[in-house]
């Protein structure tokens, strides 16, 4: 069986998962196989450039025409973008891999996750949360649920970039309201927000965040438009943001994120403390996890590159590490696995509404200036 599959969005995120299709059949022979079959974008210059190089049959200036005519739809648009191509593929029946965050508002994730709710497990509808696959966050998930760590009481998500540290860097829909929601809040957030999730979520650890504080700061009012001299745009989004966090079983917990991070590029820090031990993660040495046991002195780090560590035996030998792109490759063999065998896959429309329940909710509390519940 192959499955056609149309991709809307051909840069940052295009590339990514362009990529992991053409590793799939090298690396993971048990994957379904996927013809790039339709590339989708409006500048149909740099469309038909970029349908060449990332390996697609042919292009299109209209989803419309696209989403009931593949097998499944990729939505790698940006955030505003996000919600009427994938609604209009499950309408038709059509799975949708859809990009994070899922929505600029929560309004909207509402509606995509109904509308995945409506079309059924059998259609898959997944948010391409890509740091769930990173095989030193499987086997930290490993250990949490054999209950390694004991009963947790503090988690700790970081994630730090500085691409707009400078007050000169250009404005881009991603420092615009209407079009991204959020700004470090929904672009970063969302990673540390769906990986503790992922990590701690379940009942039996912390379970769900049950209140919350959240504040948000905006440093640079205006940015420069690329390409256009003297002209400026506002900036309507946050550069950064933090959370205090209280979860269902009495663990607490703190996130931050922002953009003006001067010296990190794209550092995303996830740590656990329980009441056996500690483990942390670090996105810059994203083979290791740091563990610390009951009675150690000091962490182990533990490199989570064997060949019985997860997803690693589709790759090289013990100590040949993995990167960044690995992600898209391992979410995409699952992700496409799921469509072959018409079975639910996760993280699914679900695990981005719950995340964009979190960004709101931090939202929320930044305008009132105080805890605010989740529902
Ligand atoms: C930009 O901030 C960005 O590319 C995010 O949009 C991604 O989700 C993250 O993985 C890396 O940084």
């Amino acid at each position: 069986m192959t499955l056609e599959v149309g991709v809307l969005g051909y840069r940052f995120m295009g590339k990514a998962h362009a990529n992991a299709m053409a590793r799939l059949p090298m690396f993971f022979p048990d994957a379904p196989e996927v013809e790039r079959r339709v590339l989708v974008g409006r500048d149909e210059s740099a469309l038909s450039d970029a349908a060449e190089r990332l390996g697609f049959d042919s292009t299109a200036t209209d989803w419309r025409d696209v989403v009931d005519d593949v097998d499944v739809f990729y939505n790698l648009g940006p955030n505003h973008v996000h919600r009427e191509p994938s609604v209009a593929a499950l309408e038709a029946g059509t799975p949708v891999f859809c990009e994070k965050p899922l929505a600029p508002t929560l309004e909207e994730a509402d509606v995509m996750a109904e509308t995945a709710r409506e079309a059924g497990d059998d259609v898959p509808a997944g948010c391409a949360f890509n740091y769930r696959f990173v095989p030193a966050i499987r086997y930290a998930k490993r250990l949490l649920e054999a209950g390694e760590l004991g009963e947790i009481r503090q988690v700790r998500g970081r994630y730090l970039q500085d691409w707009l540290v400078d007050s000169d860097a250009p404005w881009s829909w991603r420092n615009d309201e209407e079009m991204a929601g959020s700004g470090a809040l929904g672009d970063l957030g969302s990673h540390t927000v769906d990986l503790l999730r992922f990590l701690v979520g379940d009942d039996d650890l912390a379970g769900d965040i049950e209140r919350l504080s959240g504040h948000l700061k905006t440093f640079v009012d205006e940015r420069p438009v690329a390409d256009d001299a003297g002209e400026t745009r506002p900036v309507t989004v946050d550069d950064a943001y933090s959370a205090q966090l209280e979860f269902e079983n009495g663990a607490v917990g703190s996130l931050e994120g922002t953009r003006v991070a001067a010296g990190h590029k794209n550092d995303h820090t996830i740590e656990i403390h329980g009441s056996k031990g500690s483990l942390r993660f670090s996105l810059e040495r994203l083979n290791e996890l740091e563990v610390l046991r009951e009675g150690d002195r000091g962490y182990e780090t533990i490199l989570v590159t064997d060949e019985d560590d997860p997803y690693v035996d589709h790759w090289w030998p013990p100590g040949h590490v993995l990167g960044w792109e690995h992600t898209f490759v391992h979410e995409n063999y699952e992700f496409l696995s799921a469509v072959a065998d018409d079975r639910e896959f996760e993280p699914n429309f679900e695990d981005g509404l719950a995340a964009q329940q979190v960004l709101d909710a931090i939202e929320r509390s930044d305008e009132r200036g105080e805890w605010v519940a989740l529902e």
